[in-house]
């Protein structure tokens, strides 16, 4: 192996030795503490250090870096206090997951790393927001981001690589080609010629450099650093190196040739650097000996601290309270200057008087800018907010989503909007992975809302048609609200901007255009969790939200003689069973109304709940009424036989009649 110090000092060779030998030994004692079951599931970089190292060395502390499974060596450059290292991988306070994730799934502001989760690609989209947000800031940074070949494969990486382009971030895109995804070998995982050459396709400037080589690749490194704070860009590399150990300490290595590990053995990153350096007189055998007592002293006293401690203390109260960041919703009153105006000016108003408010706010989506969005919410905004902070999307919901992500990790405040609530699918992994757990796992919101324009009787089909709320109540995390009229839109939209948590904010589109109210001028917020009463009566209690709350004030209007409650939820998390128990108490009889399909949706959970908690109030079994459990069909009859609007009256003449 080819080594140059040139344009390196003696002491940062020195330093490189060093902060590669550190990961190394730390890992050869874990693999004793792993046969003991006295750590968590380990990952091995043995042999892979010289990137960790290469790469973190090369940033300033004030970069964010974005390391993967096997990059200790990121950690350890970074000088984490290695008990704090060993108390996260035995799931101990003094962690960074309060003993709530393992391994290298946590992130620290404080030194600005960014930890993965276990899917892998969603680093490389969030990679892109945080650098977004130092492009927007005005700050001449870079972000460092690792992935493997393995995860080159992901849809993640590709979206990534094309909006780092189309937006020009400064982001280096490190991928670590260890020669083998799990048992998968490289020839299995992609067809081209290097990984690096992916990156021509997108228009991004790449390089294959030698990964164990830790002189090259701290120079590269360096120079390419300086250039991209200079002139911002995404640059694509890859890492030649190679996997020494099984995917994990437990599997093994069976499936990999002899003579490819023996070859690679030869390679070693920190041996031959370590000869080069003796070669040299830089270093000696009883510096070394010096350099290995100094570090094995350190590993074992703060290996002591970590086992000394206690075991995590369990607080069921604490565990609920950790899933969102705290937020305490500040009263904006409304004007009580009001305009007519309808569900989607609404929207668009109360996104307009956030825009106003947050400097720091960045919308994005398909087509949102000159276009205005296919629904027009963000008509004029590009005018009036400026091309940065309203942003046309290519087609990526999971790399926006991500981007959005990342944003909030470097202080900004963004909203996306789902050109339709179905096409969430595609970004789901972001949403329920991402941003829903983030606060839970190392204390980081995701000042993140998705704006959902979604729901059926508009006669789009099964793709345009959705409402999907459900996917989303049922994971911890998230918020949801699900307006059913242009006030509540406006404010509980500015409040969804407001709270620090992820919101999936619900717009149904056959009330775009069609309901009308006077909607308070200007700045306002409304409280998420409070449900409000349309209609007091006392032989039955109607539950609703969205178009639902529309049908059954239709249904009432058209029978005089119905003496109801009706509750529209207006948010579904925090959903408000308060003010649905106290009706209840009142009317002994509940009917939930619900769009969405029967099965699994929020009228089962509030039937349950109801039951659970006030079945001496009722006189009938509740019921539900719901769309059929099929997909959304297209043509008018068929819809208006799915939809439950048609069946609503019949089952509510029944309950009453119990
Ligand atoms: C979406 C997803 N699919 C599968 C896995 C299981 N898995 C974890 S790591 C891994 C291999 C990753 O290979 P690579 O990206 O090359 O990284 P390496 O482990 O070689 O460093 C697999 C298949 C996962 N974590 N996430």
């Amino acid at each position: 192996m080819e080594f140059s110090k040139e344009g390196i000092s003696n002491q940062m060779l020195g330093l490189l030795y060093e902060r590669m030998l550190k990961p190394r030994m730390i890992e050869e004692r874990m693999l004793v503490l792993l046969r003991q079951g006295k750590v968590s599931k380990w990952f091995s970089g043995i042999g892979q250090e010289a990137i960790s190292v290469g790469v973190a060395s090369a940033l300033t502390n004030e970069e964010y870096i974005l390391p993967m499974h096997r990059n200790l060596g990121v950690f350890t450059t970074k000088d984490i206090p290695l008990y704090r290292l060993f108390a996260q991988w035995q799931g101990k306070a003094s962690g960074f997951t309060k003993g709530r994730d393992r391994s290298f799934h946590f992130g620290t502001q404080e030194y600005k790393i960014i930890g993965m989760i276990s899917h892998l690609g969603p680093q490389m989209g969030v990679a892109n927001g945080i650098a977004l947000g130092d492009l927007l800031k005005g700050e001449k940074k870079v972000t460092a981001v690792f992935t493997g070949d393995g995860g080159t494969s992901e849809g993640d990486f590709h979206e990534a690589l094309n909006v780092a382009s189309v937006w020009n971030l400064p982001v280096l895109f490190c991928i670590e080609n260890n020669g083998y995804g799990l048992s998968t070998p490289v020839n299995e995982q992609y067809a081209c010629k290097r990984l690096s050459d992916r990156g021509i396709g997108y228009g991004i400037e790449s390089y294959t450099i030698k990964g164990n080589n830790i002189l090259e690749i701290y120079r590269r490194m360096k120079d390419l650093v300086k250039s991209v704070r200079a002139n911002p860009r995404p640059i694509l590399l890859e890492f030649e190196t190679f996997r020494m150990r099984g995917h994990e300490e437990a599997s093994g290595t069976k499936y990999v040739p002899e003579d490819l590990l023996e070859s690679w053995a030869e390679k070693d990153p920190i041996e031959n650097y370590e000869r080069f350096l003796i070669e040299e007189k830089l270093l000696t055998e009883v510096a070394i000996q010096k350099i290995r007592t100094g570090i094995e002293k350190e590993i074992s006293q703060h290996l002591n601290l970590a086992f000394e401690e206690g075991l995590i203390e369990v607080n069921t109260d604490k565990e609920l309270a950790d899933v969102y960041h705290p937020f305490q919703h500040e009263v904006m009153e409304p004007s009580i200057k009001t305009e007519n105006i309808r569900f989607v000016d609404a929207v668009s108003g109360g996104l307009k008087e956030s825009m106003k408010r947050h400097g720091n706010l960045v919308v994005m989506g398909q087509d949102i800018a000159e276009y205005g969005g296919v629904f027009k919410v963000t008509e004029g905004f590009l005018t009036e907010f400026g091309k940065e902070r309203v942003r046309n999307t290519p087609i990526c919901e999971s790399g926006i989503i991500e981007a959005a992500m990342g944003l909030s990790i470097n202080g900004m405040k963004a909203v996306v909007e789902m050109q339709f609530a179905d096409f969430v699918s595609s970004g789901f992994n972001p949403v329920v992975n991402y941003l829903a757990k983030s606060h839970y796992r190392w204390g980081e919101p995701a000042d993140v809302v998705i704006r959902m324009p979604c729901g059926g009787d508009v006669g789009a089909g099964p793709f345009h048609s959705q409402t999907n709320e459900a996917w989303f109540t049922k994971t911890a995390g998230l918020k949801v609200a699900y307006p059913a009229f242009p006030a509540d839109a406006k404010g509980l939209l500015t409040t969804g901007i407001n709270d620090p948590n992820p919101v999936l904010f619900f717009e149904h589109k056959a009330l775009y255009r069609s309901v009308y109210q006077e909607v308070p001028e200007g700045y306002y917020t409304l409280p998420f969790g409070k449900a409000a009463l349309l209609k007091e009566g006392s032989d039955v209690t109607i539950v609703s939200y969205g178009a639902g709350v529309h049908w059954a004030l239709k249904t009432l209007e058209e029978n005089m003689d119905i003496d109801a409650d009706l509750l529209d939820l207006r948010t579904l998390m925090p959903m408000d069973m308060e003010s649905i128990y106290t009706s209840v108490e009142k009317t002994g009889k509940l009917i939930i109304l619900q769009e969405d399909t029967i099965f699994g949706g929020i009228a089962s959970d509030i039937s349950a709940m109801v039951s659970e908690n006030r079945f001496e109030f009722l006189d009938a079994p509740i019921q539900r009424v719901a769309s059929l459990q099929t997909p959304i069909p297209f043509a008018k009859v068929l819809e208006d036989n799915y939809l439950p609007k048609n069946r609503f009256l019949d089952q509510l003449l029944k309950l009453i009649a119990y």
